[in-house]
């Protein structure tokens, strides 16, 4: 396969060749590219040195596949392009998530909608993939009425420059800020742009996606979304009312055999997820497993997960991989 990965030297297109190395992605040609001035500087792959290229290079060479972690508006400019080129496009941004004509995967949840001819996929948001992941096999077994989700991000989930003003809030460098406000000891209810409902962008990414993702409108879901001073990964508490009555017994033994999904849920031993645990693994943690005692048939669950892994680079890897599999690149 041409490999083109559109973003290489981001936190997610870094952790995006890490991870095909990881699995021994078949690669025969990897194409970096990255903007402008960039372009001539070199990343290494599996021990080689590789240039990086413009975007109109890449799309000349013609990849099979392209993996996009480039922002929005890149990737709505450009993944037509790769993909009149004949290429299969993964995009990690939000550019074509809620587009009507563009399928939005996790593998484990609907990887089966894929089909030949879709050339633009979209990769969803971070805290919505470790949600599904943990949530759909539930959904089978008990049909979701209601969810109502709290966040505890990572920084990394804002890229590099996040985790820099972090660090240097710790080290008391001088450090540009990406945040409005200091985010070392904090926990800042704001992630993304504020919308008219009051929402932030990321809560109804949250909202839209999963509905879409499950395929299954009726699903409620109300989000609050907040930045913590973590860098490891993403935690969700998770509340979630199902129409159908089930037992914890149930609930751990289908969790337990859920693809992606790892249970961590022995209090007794204060065991249960964490973004220092769940850091650099591919699986979505999920623990304190519980009823709601206030209401019938409703849950609550802990759910951690690696947002730059599962979140972003292994999901897109993933869907890639499933692809090849399934004869869908030609
Ligand atoms: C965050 N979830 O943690 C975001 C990052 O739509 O892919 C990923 C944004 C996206 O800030």
């Amino acid at each position: 396969m041409k490999v083109a990965v559109v973003g290489a030297s981001g936190l997610v297109g870094q952790k995006m060749l890490q991870i095909m190395s990881e699995r021994n992605f078949p690669i025969e040609e990897l194409l970096p590219v990255a903007s402008e001035r960039s372009v001539g500087k070199t990343i290494s792959y599996n021990g080689k040195d590789y240039s990086i290229i413009s975007m109109e290079d890449a799309i000349s060479a013609k990849p099979d596949i392209t993996l996009f972690s480039a922002g929005g508006s890149v990737a709505l400019e450009y993944a037509p392009k790769f993909a009149e080129a004949g290429s299969v496009v993964i995009d990690n941004s939000s550019a074509w998530r809620m587009d009507a004509g563009k399928k939005l995967i996790v593998p484990e949840v609907n990887g089966h909608v894929l089909r030949i001819d879709d050339r633009i996929i979209a990769n969803p948001n971070c805290s919505t993939i470790q949600m599904v992941v943990a949530l759909k096999p539930l959904h089978d077994a008990f049909k979701i009425k209601r969810i109502v989700v709290s966040t505890y991000q990572s920084v990394t989930g804002s890229g590099k420059g996040a985790v820099d003003q972090l660090e240097g809030e710790r080290t008391g460098k001088d450090i540009k800020k990406v945040y409005p406000h200091k985010i070392d000891m904090n926990a800042l209810p704001h992630i993304d742009v504020f919308q008219e409902n009051g929402y932030t962008k990321e809560e109804m990414k949250m909202v839209n996606e999963t509905m879409k993702i499950m395929g299954d409108d009726s699903i409620k879901v109300t989000a609050t979304c907040v930045r913590i001073p973590t860098v490891g990964g993403h935690s969700e508490a998770i509340n979630v009312e199902f129409e159908n009555e089930y037992t914890l017994e149930q609930v751990h033994s289908i969790l337990e055999k859920a693809p992606g999904v790892t249970v961590v849920d022995d209090p007794s031993e204060n065991m249960y997820p964490m973004p220092l645990s769940a850091h650099d693994k591919d699986d979505v943690f999920v623990g304190r497993i519980r009823r709601d005692e206030t209401q019938p048939k409703t849950l609550n669950l802990w759910v951690v997960s690696d947002n730059l892994r599962k979140g972003a680079a292994t999901n897109t890897i993933q869907i890639a991989e499933y692809m090849l599999q399934h004869s869908l690149v030609y």
